[in-house]
């Protein structure tokens, strides 16, 4: 095997014997295949889109399974042989369509004839033979921007498939998926395609982000700051992790008059402060913390445990009966339910001991995001012209085991009274409990979501610069991330396809950037990887 697509790769440089994350070579052999038969399924999608043919069976299967190669969402063998066999059945229905509207089907790559062994052993030698990084012959340069293309494509199926769980499409998006996967057959594109290529998936992206925020809002309102509580009520209870809104929305209404109490874990913390979701009595607080502690955390969970997306890890023994898998999450031997059929997981909750006593741990405040920032901005705005806010940090994005990612809690903790600290996804684990105080009755630590609330983040910089007549460059705001998987790498090209400099990357910079595209990006847009706390804040508050 061979992947190198998250942060925590082996060595900095590639997972060959065993994936860090827990991806068996197995797996990580059928995820190439999936991907190869995604490249011809669309091949024959873009000749259809310019033949009149758009399917939409098609374009969901391709996000569901461009989704499932991303780190940590699905590492069960058996899923994948249904999805390429199914890849084949829709390819092959495809080419039918095209034909008839007077396509070109004429495609001589590999994997626009494709045909899947029977079983998942021959499934898996077929695998090992198609990683995109076989191609020895590529150019390392163009082969890192293919990465991250690809990678980038990742984060936006898994961006364009939440959006459309809540009704909220647009084909440019999955236009874009296709014409990128099949760029991928393509030898004769250049550097500079490439570069173009990898700009455009941060472009698409935001449109994505755009429909995941018209979708979340559109159902569940615009978040408000709430207050959530770190403890726990005495009762039976259930745990809910991933992105998923729609699923947490199904779990509260089956739960309700059930005596259960429902808690968040990791990313689903922002999810409290959504009014169509807060007006649930049972939906409580928030338990643990970040998805590289759930081993220990979920062990410690009087519970049932319902994983809707992605960052699962090898359930520990001690709770492996009692964790579920939905949507595209799974793990072999993990009991999986379809989307909202959740009633397995309310009854093993039902059979659980559930927390024997109330327990107050303190709480923390969430929906920050960008209506309730903005409905304040006056206030921001003239506590900037008077010199009371100095500078703003967007201190955001994944956290992970490493311990190199102490320096986003130090950088937080050492940020001056007169600055204010904007966060979002998973890394603000790091210092989410960290009591910050306010400037003027604003908050000095605003919690804008999950790392999908990105669109948020960046209306909330597109208004203060609106605010301030400047660029987004020359507001006095300074973007320190954290990236893990690829989610962030479609982020990243977001804000690089914006035009945003001098963004601090950490807490290493992906292996799969060449020397030369690295080059490009710092000459371009002085993207540089973060030193320490002192170093960094020195270098950023000495400049504004
Ligand atoms: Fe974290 Fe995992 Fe949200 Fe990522 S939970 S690491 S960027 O998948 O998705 O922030
Ligand atoms: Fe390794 Fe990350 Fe790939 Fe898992 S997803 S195999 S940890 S590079």
């Amino acid at each position: 095997m061979f992947c190198n697509q998250c942060e925590q790769t082996a060595k900095g440089v590639g997972c060959t014997v065993m994936g860090v994350c827990g991806k068996k070579p197995e797996v990580s052999a059928l995820q190439d295949l999936l991907l190869h038969a995604v490249k011809g399924l669309s091949l024959y999608a873009c000749e259809g889109r310019k033949a009149g043919v758009v399917d939409a069976e098609v374009n969901i299967f391709t996000v569901e399974a461009v989704f499932s190669t991303l780190t940590n969402v699905d590492f069960d063998p058996a899923r994948f042989q249904l999805l390429i066999n199914r890849c084949v059945e829709l390819r092959e229905a495809l080419k039918e369509k095209v034909a008839k509207a007077g396509g070109n089907i004429d495609f001589s790559d590999p994997s626009a004839v494709f045909q899947p062994a029977a079983d998942l052993k021959g499934l898996m030698k077929q695998g090992e033979a198609v990683g995109m990084v076989n191609d020895h012959d590529a150019d390392t340069d163009i082969q890192s921007l293919q990465q991250i293309t690809v990678y980038g494509i990742k984060g936006i199926a898994a961006y364009a498939d939440h959006a459309r769980i809540l009704g909220q499409e647009d084909d440019r998006v999955y236009a874009f998926i296709h014409e990128g996967m099949a760029a991928l057959t393509n030898k004769n594109l250049s550097l500079n395609d490439w570069v173009g290529l990898a700009l455009k998936c941060g472009e698409v992206n935001l449109r994505t982000m755009e429909l995941l925020d018209a979708a979340n809002t559109g159902a569940y309102g615009h978040p408000v700051p709430t207050e959530v509580p770190l403890g726990h009520k005495k009762g039976k209870c259930i745990l809910i992790s991933g992105h998923d809104l729609k699923d947490l929305e199904e779990l509260l209404k089956q739960t309700e008059g059930k005596g259960i109490y429902v808690y968040t874990h990791g990313e689903m913390l922002p999810t409290h402060g959504y009014p169509e979701l807060k007006k649930y009595k049972h939906f409580y607080g928030h338990f643990g913390t970040a998805w590289q502690n759930q081993r220990k955390e979920f062990a410690e969970f009087p519970g049932a445990i319902l994983m809707t997306t992605n960052c699962i890890q090898e359930p520990q023994q001690s709770y492996a009966g009692n964790i579920f898998t939905t949507g595209l999450v799974g793990w072999p031997g993990v009991r999986h339910v379809k989307n909202g059929d959740f009633g397995p997981v309310i009854e093993k909750a039902l059979e659980m001991p559930g927390f024997p006593s109330d327990e107050d741990m303190g709480s923390v405040m969430v929906g920050f995001a960008r209506n309730a920032l903005m409905s304040v901005a006056d206030k921001v705005i003239d506590a900037v012209k008077s010199g009371a806010i100095k500078h703003f940090f967007l201190v955001a994005g994944c956290d992970g085991a490493k311990t190199g990612r102490n320096y986003y809690t130090e950088f937080v903790e050492k940020t001056p009274k007169d600055t204010v600290v904007l966060t979002l996804a998973c890394g603000k684990f790091r210092f989410f409990d960290k009591k910050l105080g306010d400037i003027g009755g604003i908050p000095r630590l605003l919690d804008i979501g999950q790392c999908n609330d990105a669109y948020s983040a960046i209306q909330i910089a597109v208004a203060l610069s609106k605010a301030f007549n400047c660029s987004v460059n020359d507001l006095p705001l300074s973007l320190v991330l954290s990236w893990y998987e690829q989610k962030a790498v479609a982020i990243l090209l977001t804000l690089l396809h914006l035009g945003i400099k001098n963004i601090r990357l950490g807490p290493s910079l992906p292996a799969f950037v060449t020397p030369n595209v690295l080059d490009v990006l710092v000459k371009n847009f002085d993207i540089k990887p973060i030193t320490t706390p002192d170093e960094d804040l020195a270098a950023i508050l000495g400049k504004n």
